[in-house]
C-alpha cells in the first residue's frame, strides 16, 4: 500500500456526537427518531417528546469526550479520522445568515486536536443531518431553497477550517434518497400519499446534487488544496442464475448508483440518469445555469460504503441490509443482523467504480455490526470482527497490488462503537471500542478496547502487511 495510505475509522455526529442541545444546536432530522427499545422500525415523532428516549440526544457522548477519544484513535495509529459536522450545531434552523459561533468554535477544538495528533480529519458535511427546521418549514430537499442553505453552511466552515481540513464529503450515502426504503434519513422526506414518490425523489436528488456540485465549486474556490469527493453506497449484487435476464436485473439495480456517481463525476445527467427518469415516468425541473454548476463542480474522488452484497433475480428470499436489500445467496455466510459477508464483492467494488470513473477512491465505511460480551477475564475477544475485517483489508489490497485501482485510504465504521443508523440499537456494535451503553440508554459511557483495537493498531504500524 502507498507511504501515504489514510488508515483511520469512521463515525457521524448524529450517531456518535451527542450533546444535541448544548451550544446552541438546534434539532436535527435524527433527534426525532426514537431508538430500538421501541421496536425494530424507527418511528418519527414531529417533536422530542417527554419521557421518549432518542438515542441522538447523547449518543455516546464525543460532545464532552472527545479529547479521550482521539488519543484512543492516536494510541491505535490512526492517519485520519472520518467525521461529520452537525448542520444545526452551525445554523440552529438551517436558514440564519449568521452562524453560530459556539458550534464553530466546537469544530475548533476537535480538528486543533485531531492535527496536535497528527491526525487528518475527514469531513462529511450532511451524515443524515438536515435540520428539523427545514423540513417543518420548507419541505426539506423537495424544497429548491435548501441549495442556498447548504451552500452558505459549506462555504461557512470551508472558510473557517480551511486551514485545518483538507478532505471533504458533500452527502454521505447520497444515492439512498433515490430508492431508500427509509428517505427520512437521508433527506428529511416523508413522502405523503398525494404526492409522486418518484417525483419527489428525482426532484430532490437534484437539488441535493446542485447543491453538492455547487460546494465542491466554491471549496475548490476558497482552498485550491481541498480535495472533495462524493459519497456512495456500493450495493454489490450479483445476478441470481446465468439467465441473461437476471444480469439486466442486476444492471437495472445498479443503475440507480450510477445515477449519482455519473453526475458527481462527470458533471452531467448520462443515459443512465435519463432512462431511469423514462423508466419511472418523472423529471426533476432544472433552473438554467443547473447543467453549468453540475459541469463545474465534480469532484475529486469517491468515498463509497461497502458492506455486503446481495443477489438479483425473479421470486427470490429478501435478506437485510442497511438500505437496500436484496436476494439471499446461499454461497455465503451472513452477520448476525442479516448481512452476507462477501471480501470478494469489495474487491469487485473497487474495480467497478474505479474502471467506470477512473478517479481516486476512498473505502469510507466497512465493518461487520456484532453483538459483544466481555469475557470472564473483563476482555473483549472480537475474533469475529477481526476475521471480517481482516479478509476485507486483503481484498482491498489485492484490488490495489494486483489490479491497479488507485484507493487513498480506509476508514472502518463506527471505530468505537455508536448508535446503529437503521435500527437505532447500541448493541449492534462496529467498534475497536467498547462503549459502555445498551439500547434504553443506560450506561456508565466508559471506553475499553476490545482485542480488535490491538489487532488494527498493528495492520496499521505495517501499512497493511501484517493482517495475522
Ligand atoms: C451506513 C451509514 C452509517 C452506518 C452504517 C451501518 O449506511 O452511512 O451511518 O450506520 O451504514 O449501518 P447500521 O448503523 O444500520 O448498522
Amino acid at each position: 500500500m502507498r507511504k501515504d495510505f489514510l488508515w483511520g475509522g469512521a463515525t457521524a455526529a448524529n450517531q456518535y456526537e451527542g450533546g444535541y442541545r448544548e451550544g446552541g444546536r438546534g434539532l436535527s432530522i435524527n433527534d426525532v427518531e426514537r431508538g430500538a427499545c421501541y421496536g425494530k422500525t424507527r418511528q418519527i415523532d414531529d417533536s422530542v417528546l417527554d419521557g421518549v428516549y432518542y438515542p441522538s440526544h447523547t449518543a455516546v457522548d464525543f460532545y464532552h469526550r472527545y479529547k479521550e477519544d482521539i488519543a484512543l484513535f492516536k494510541e491505535m495509529g490512526f492517519r485520519c479520522f472520518r467525521l461529520s459536522i452537525s448542520w444545526s450545531r452551525i445554523f440552529p434552523n438551517g436558514d440564519e445568515t449568521e452562524p453560530n459561533e459556539e458550534g464553530l468554535a466546537f469544530y475548533d477544538r476537535v480538528f486543533d486536536e485531531l492535527r496536535k495528533n497528527n491526525i487528518e480529519p475527514v469531513v462529511t458535511l450532511s451524515h443524515y443531518e438536515t435540520p428539523l427546521y427545514l423540513v417543518q418549514k420548507y419541505g426539506s430537499w423537495r424544497n429548491r431553497k435548501l441549495v442556498g442553505f447548504f451552500l452558505h453552511y459549506c462555504e461557512t466552515v470551508f472558510e473557517r477550517y480551511k486551514d485545518k481540513v483538507k478532505y471533504w464529503m458533500t452527502f454521505n450515502e447520497i444515492n439512498a434518497t433515490l430508492a431508500s426504503p427509509r428517505p427520512w434519513h437521508q433527506a428529511g422526506i416523508v413522502y405523503s400519499d398525494s404526492e409522486d414518490r418518484w417525483q419527489t425523489a428525482f426532484q430532490a436528488s437534484h437539488h441535493m446534487l446542485v447543491a453538492s456540485a455547487a460546494a465542491v465549486a466554491a471549496g475548490h474556490r476558497i482552498n485550491p488544496e481541498f480535495q472533495i469527493g462524493c459519497m456512495l453506497l456500493y450495493p454489490q449484487t450479483y445476478a441470481a442464475t446465468c439467465a441473461p435476464e437476471d444480469q439486466i436485473a442486476r444492471h437495472d439495480k445498479m443503475r440507480f448508483t450510477y445515477y449519482y456517481g455519473d453526475v458527481q463525476v462527470r458533471g452531467r445527467y448520462t443515459n443512465t440518469c435519463r432512462d431511469l427518469w423514462k423508466k419511472y415516468n418523472a423529471c426533476p425541473a432544472m433552473e438554467p445555469g443547473d447543467e453549468e454548476i453540475l459541469k463545474n463542480g465534480t469532484v475529486d474522488y469517491i468515498g463509497f460504503s461497502y458492506y455486503f452484497s446481495s443477489i438479483e433475480g425473479k421470486g427470490l428470499e429478501q435478506v437485510e441490509g442497511n438500505i437496500f436489500a436484496g436476494g439471499r445467496n446461499p454461497l455465503l455466510e451472513s452477520t448476525q443482523w442479516g448481512w452476507q459477508i462477501d471480501p470478494l464483492g469489495l474487491r469487485l467494488t473497487l474495480n467497478e467504480l474505479y474502471d467506470r470513473y477512473q478517479i481516486p477512491l476512498f473505502i469510507v465505511e466497512n465493518g461487520m455490526g456484532a453483538v459483544d460480551q466481555i469475557a470472564s477475564d473483563g476482555k473483549i475477544h472480537d475474533d469475529y470482527r477481526i476475521d471480517y475485517l481482516r479478509r476485507h483489508i486483503q481484498a482491498m489490497k489485492d484490488a490495489v497490488e494486483i489490479d491497479g485501482v488507485d484507493l487513498m485510504g480506509y476508514t472502518p465504521w463506527g471505530c468505537i462503537d455508536l448508535i446503529s443508523a437503521s435500527t437505532g440499537e447500541m448493541k449492534k456494535r462496529y467498534g475497536f471500542i467498547y462503549v459502555d451503553k445498551d439500547d434504553t440508554g443506560a450506561g456508565t459511557l466508559n471506553r475499553m478496547k476490545k482485542d480488535s483495537f490491538f489487532w488494527y493498531q498493528k495492520v496499521i504500524a505495517t501499512n497493511g502487511e501484517d493482517l495475522a
